[in-house]
């Protein structure tokens, strides 16, 4: 990996929900260019938008209608081109959301794919003949809900939709969709663009015979990412596509891979291969799953987190970093305390995923600890999967309250809310009412306040990441997981021949006792505190205040 990758840090811009410039509610690249000072005074150097295109918005964006027109809601093609300038003139770069697992049902593709079974597009999309019976060829759920199968009746066919039914599955075996993406691709890497984020790039190679999946749980569908996890040709498409687009330029790939584990990962990204420069992986948010999947009322083990996130560590020469995203639920709220001690688990959450090997991601709103939304009614949410759910939760019999209250610790509306920029009526994201409710904690958190306070949590963000940028260790070290039997703390090291840091954090609100590693004893030296005071060298013990977070280095 090249210098600029390995010091790449991202910051994930929700386009939407980031600055509406012009008043219709709406976050535009104008928001973004206003604001890109913002992003690079706290030590990014990437931006990551989510999908900026032409799209109907079933799925905010991920059902794309058009690949090389913006969506003018968020501005013009000559906005983007500004956006992309005024970014580079800054050294900062810019990475787009390939959505290329499906499309938009309005994508002229399907349009016309739907129509009969002779037409150019008719083979871009993986269509099956019904059951005899005329059901659906298989018992495959979608992500969101309902079968992932839907009959159209002028082919006589189904269609395959791992995600809404907007949402049809592009045909990868087919080399004329192959070659479209990569032409899109190209289109944006000419202009400038420095690099994608694949999203669900791990189910793009489809099983070559649809089979049905286990139920569980008297579920009435099974797993939508059943045979199309880590299809038989994934490999294969991504080295095609990496030898005939992205070896050409000097851009990063970043994909998302739900749904594969350490070992499968190693084969996107390990550098011989020629395929990606890292993945997204979700074990680590699967730690507080339950009987009802990721919408379970269960809390997360410290210990789950820990063991998985250094097994990723162990097993990935490079991993992507992150704790948060427009998919989860907001990290404080999740993995720290969004109430007493927000500010004080917000640091120590930061420290501990943003100092380990790789590429570190931030959400919008982490760096300031934007929390959960907790909303009253389930007709107060937007995102289509926690209405899809809620419905699931009532129809197994869970009353108003708990599904309730399911949804609100999960929904991806918490991560949707507006960016809170100051105390002034819509947390000043916009003039008018936004298209979502901005958190109405937006008085208590947001970024003047952060900006004007040197203790606050965006200015702990900046620490943290010039610790990372002015320390090789930091980069390259090896990770090694301190102690595995601690219930309270967090601890690894970053070593290399000469250099080493330990990395600790605190996940409980009380004054914990910890050992030191042996090496520590009696030569160490404090590079940060997520308390921000300098404490004493420590000899042998560390009392770590609630949630505290501290670097220090082996002397
Ligand atoms: O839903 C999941 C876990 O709760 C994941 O397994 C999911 O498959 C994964 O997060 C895919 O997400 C991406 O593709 C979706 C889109 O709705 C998400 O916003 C995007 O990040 C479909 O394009
Ligand atoms: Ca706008």
């Amino acid at each position: 990996m090249n210098d600029w990758k390995k010091k790449a840090v991202v910051y994930e811009a929700y386009v939407q929900s980031f600055k509406d410039s012009n008043g219709d509610g709406i976050g535009d690249i104008q928001g973004l260019i206003e604001k890109l000072d913002y992003i690079k005074n706290l030590g990014a150097n990437v931006i990551w938008l989510t999908p900026i295109f032409k799209s109907p918005l079933v799925d905010n964006g991920y059902d794309i209608a058009d690949y090389q027109a913006i969506n003018p809601i968020y501005g013009t093609m000559d906005d983007f081109k500004k956006l992309l300038s005024k970014a580079h003139e800054k050294g900062l770069r810019i990475v787009l959301d390939l959505v290329v697992n499906h499309t938009s049902d309005q994508h002229k593709w399907f349009k016309e794919s739907q129509k009969n079974k002779e037409n150019k597009y008719s083979d871009y999309y993986i269509w099956r003949d019904p059951k005899e019976d005329g059901s659906a060829p298989t018992n495959l759920g979608s992500a969101f809900g309902g079968s992932a199968w839907t009959y159209v009746p002028e082919r006589n066919q189904y269609y395959l939709h791992l995600f809404a039914k907007q949402q049809p599955d592009l045909n990868w075996d087919n080399p004329e969709v192959r070659n479209d993406i990569y032409k899109i691709m190209m289109f944006w890497l000419d202009m400038g663009v420095d690099g994608f984020r694949m999203d669900s790039i791990s189910f793009i190679s489809k099983p070559s015979k649809f089979e049905d999946a286990p139920l569980e749980d008297n579920k009435e569908y099974g797993a939508y990412y059943y045979g199309s996890a880590n299809g038989p040709h994934i490999h294969q498409y991504l080295q095609e596509m990496n030898r005939e687009v992205l070896s050409k330029y000097d851009v990063i790939a970043i994909g998302e891979t739900p749904h594969t584990s350490a070992k499968e990962a190693r084969l996107f990204v390990e550098p011989e291969r020629h395929e990606l420069d890292m993945v997204f992986q979700f074990e680590h948010m699967h730690v507080d799953y339950g009987k009802y999947g990721r919408y379970s009322d269960v809390t997360f083990k410290m210990s789950d987190l820990r063991n998985s996130m250094s097994s990723w560590q162990n097993s990935l020469s490079w991993n992507s970093n992150y704790l948060g995203n427009h998919d989860q639920p907001r990290i404080v709220s999740r993995f720290g305390n969004d109430n007493k001690y927000r500010k004080e688990s917000a640091k120590m959450l930061a420290i501990v995923s943003l100092l380990q090997k790789g590429t570190p991601f931030i959400f919008q709103g982490e760096e300031i600890g934007m929390t959960n939304l907790h909303i009253k009614k389930i007709d107060e949410l937007k995102d289509l999967e926690a209405h899809n759910i809620y419905n699931f939760l009532r129809s197994k019999g869970i009353s108003e309250d708990d599904a309730l209250n399911m949804v609100n610790r999960k929904t991806r509306d918490n991560a949707r809310t507006p960016m809170q920029w100051d105390e002034s009526e819509q947390g000043g994201f916009s003039s008018e009412t936004p298209w979502m409710e901005v958190n109405p904690n937006y008085k208590e958190i947001n970024v003047k306040k952060d900006l004007k306070d040197p203790d606050s949590i965006y200015h702990f963000y900046q620490k943290i990441l010039k610790l990372r940028n002015n320390n090789q260790v930091l980069l390259d070290g090896k990770y090694e997981l301190v102690s595995s039997d601690d219930s309270a703390v967090f601890a690894y090291t970053r070593s290399t021949g000469k250099e080493k840091l330990a990395v600790i954090c605190s996940f409980v609100p009380y004054k914990v006792k910890y050992n030191l590693p042996t090496d520590f004893v009696n030569r160490n030296e404090l590079l940060l505190s997520s308390y921000g005071d300098n404490k004493a060298k420590a000899s042998n013990v560390m009392y770590l205040r609630p949630y505290e977070g501290v670097v220090i280095r082996r002397e």
